[in-house]
């Protein structure tokens, strides 16, 4: 059991003080979540190994009253078996399911082309000791120079956004990707924002996106835990002539939107799809 309801939470930051990994921003919220104070370990990204002392060399980690749990599911995972009457980050297997699934849609569709975006300005970003070894690993991973993987940016963003769709139609029902309150389903897809928040040297999101609200929602969470000054700002991105449309302005079509009510509800579609059927040529 913690010992003064305080966990041990190995952080991954850069020269902002902001945390910058997905996972471990996720995680930060899944203690919050718990209710648990953190007990935070500074550091970037050198000297892992030596920091956990040979436990591991990639993070989150969390030592509980001296027990080390690793790795961002892992540290879910033992929080809901070992604090089972604290407020739960799964609470049922179909939800693990689900964030699953949806984990790796938003890793395909953002979190990956994010870090195409803005990985130079993450190199620049990170502490100083650092800058070495995330050029090289880093380059290595991309298979580019990063300021070539950089480059462009601006005709990528627009498609970025757009593809946040799924996301939209669910919070514009849903208070919370958890219903009426947060889960890890939450704090999963929040941390792959922040991480972009903590490098989006120019915004990724339009002014007027409809994810803002979910997504300030978010950041207020835990006396405002998502607010740390060394963020950018997500939303003000620009529509150029000929990008795409940066989010579906005609939301609310089709889906589970559409609920079938009787003839009434359909018969303008139908209308439309039939018209000019049977006529001669
Ligand atoms: N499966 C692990 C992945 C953790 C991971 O890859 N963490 C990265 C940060 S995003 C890391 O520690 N990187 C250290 C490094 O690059 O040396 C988890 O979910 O915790």
């Amino acid at each position: 059991m913690a010992k003064d309801n305080k966990i041990t939470f190995y952080d991954l930051a850069l020269s902002t003080g902001a945390t910058i990994s997905p996972f471990v921003w996720a995680t930060k919220y899944a203690l919050k979540h718990k209710g648990f104070d953190l007990d935070v370990v500074p550091g970037g990204f050198t000297g892992i190994l030596e920091r956990t002392g040979g436990k591991t060399e990639r993070l989150p980690a969390i030592v509980d009253d001296g027990k080390w749990v690793l790795d961002s599911w892992g540290i879910i995972e033992y929080l809901d078996e070992t604090y089972p009457d604290r407020p739960a980050l799964i609470p049922q297997e179909s939800v693990a399911a689900t964030v699953k699934a949806l984990d790796h849609w938003f890793w395909n569709a953002a979190v990956g082309p994010w870090m195409f975006c803005f990985c130079q300005d993450y190199r620049d970003l990170s502490l100083p000791q650092d800058h070495e070894y995330v050029t090289h690993s880093r380059e290595k991973m991309l298979g580019r120079k990063l300021e070539d993987v950089q480059a462009g940016r601006e005709d990528r963003l627009p498609g970025i956004s757009k593809a946040l769709e799924p996301l939209r139609a669910s919070l514009a029902q849903h208070q919370w990707l958890g219903g009426s309150s947060p889960n890890y389903a939450d704090y999963r897809i929040l941390g792959g924002i922040l991480f972009t928040a903590s490098v989006c040297k120019t915004p990724v999101l339009a002014e007027d996106d409809p994810l803002r609200d979910w997504i300030e929602r978010c950041l207020d969470l835990f006396d405002g835990l998502g607010r740390h000054p060394g963020l950018f700002p997500l939303f003000g991105l620009q529509q150029r002539d000929g990008d795409p449309d940066l989010f579906n302005r005609a939301a609310g079509q089709g889906g589970i939107y559409k609920r079938n009510t009787g003839p009434d509800s359909t018969r303008a579609e139908t209308q439309r799809i039939t018209e000019g059927m049977g006529k001669k040529a």
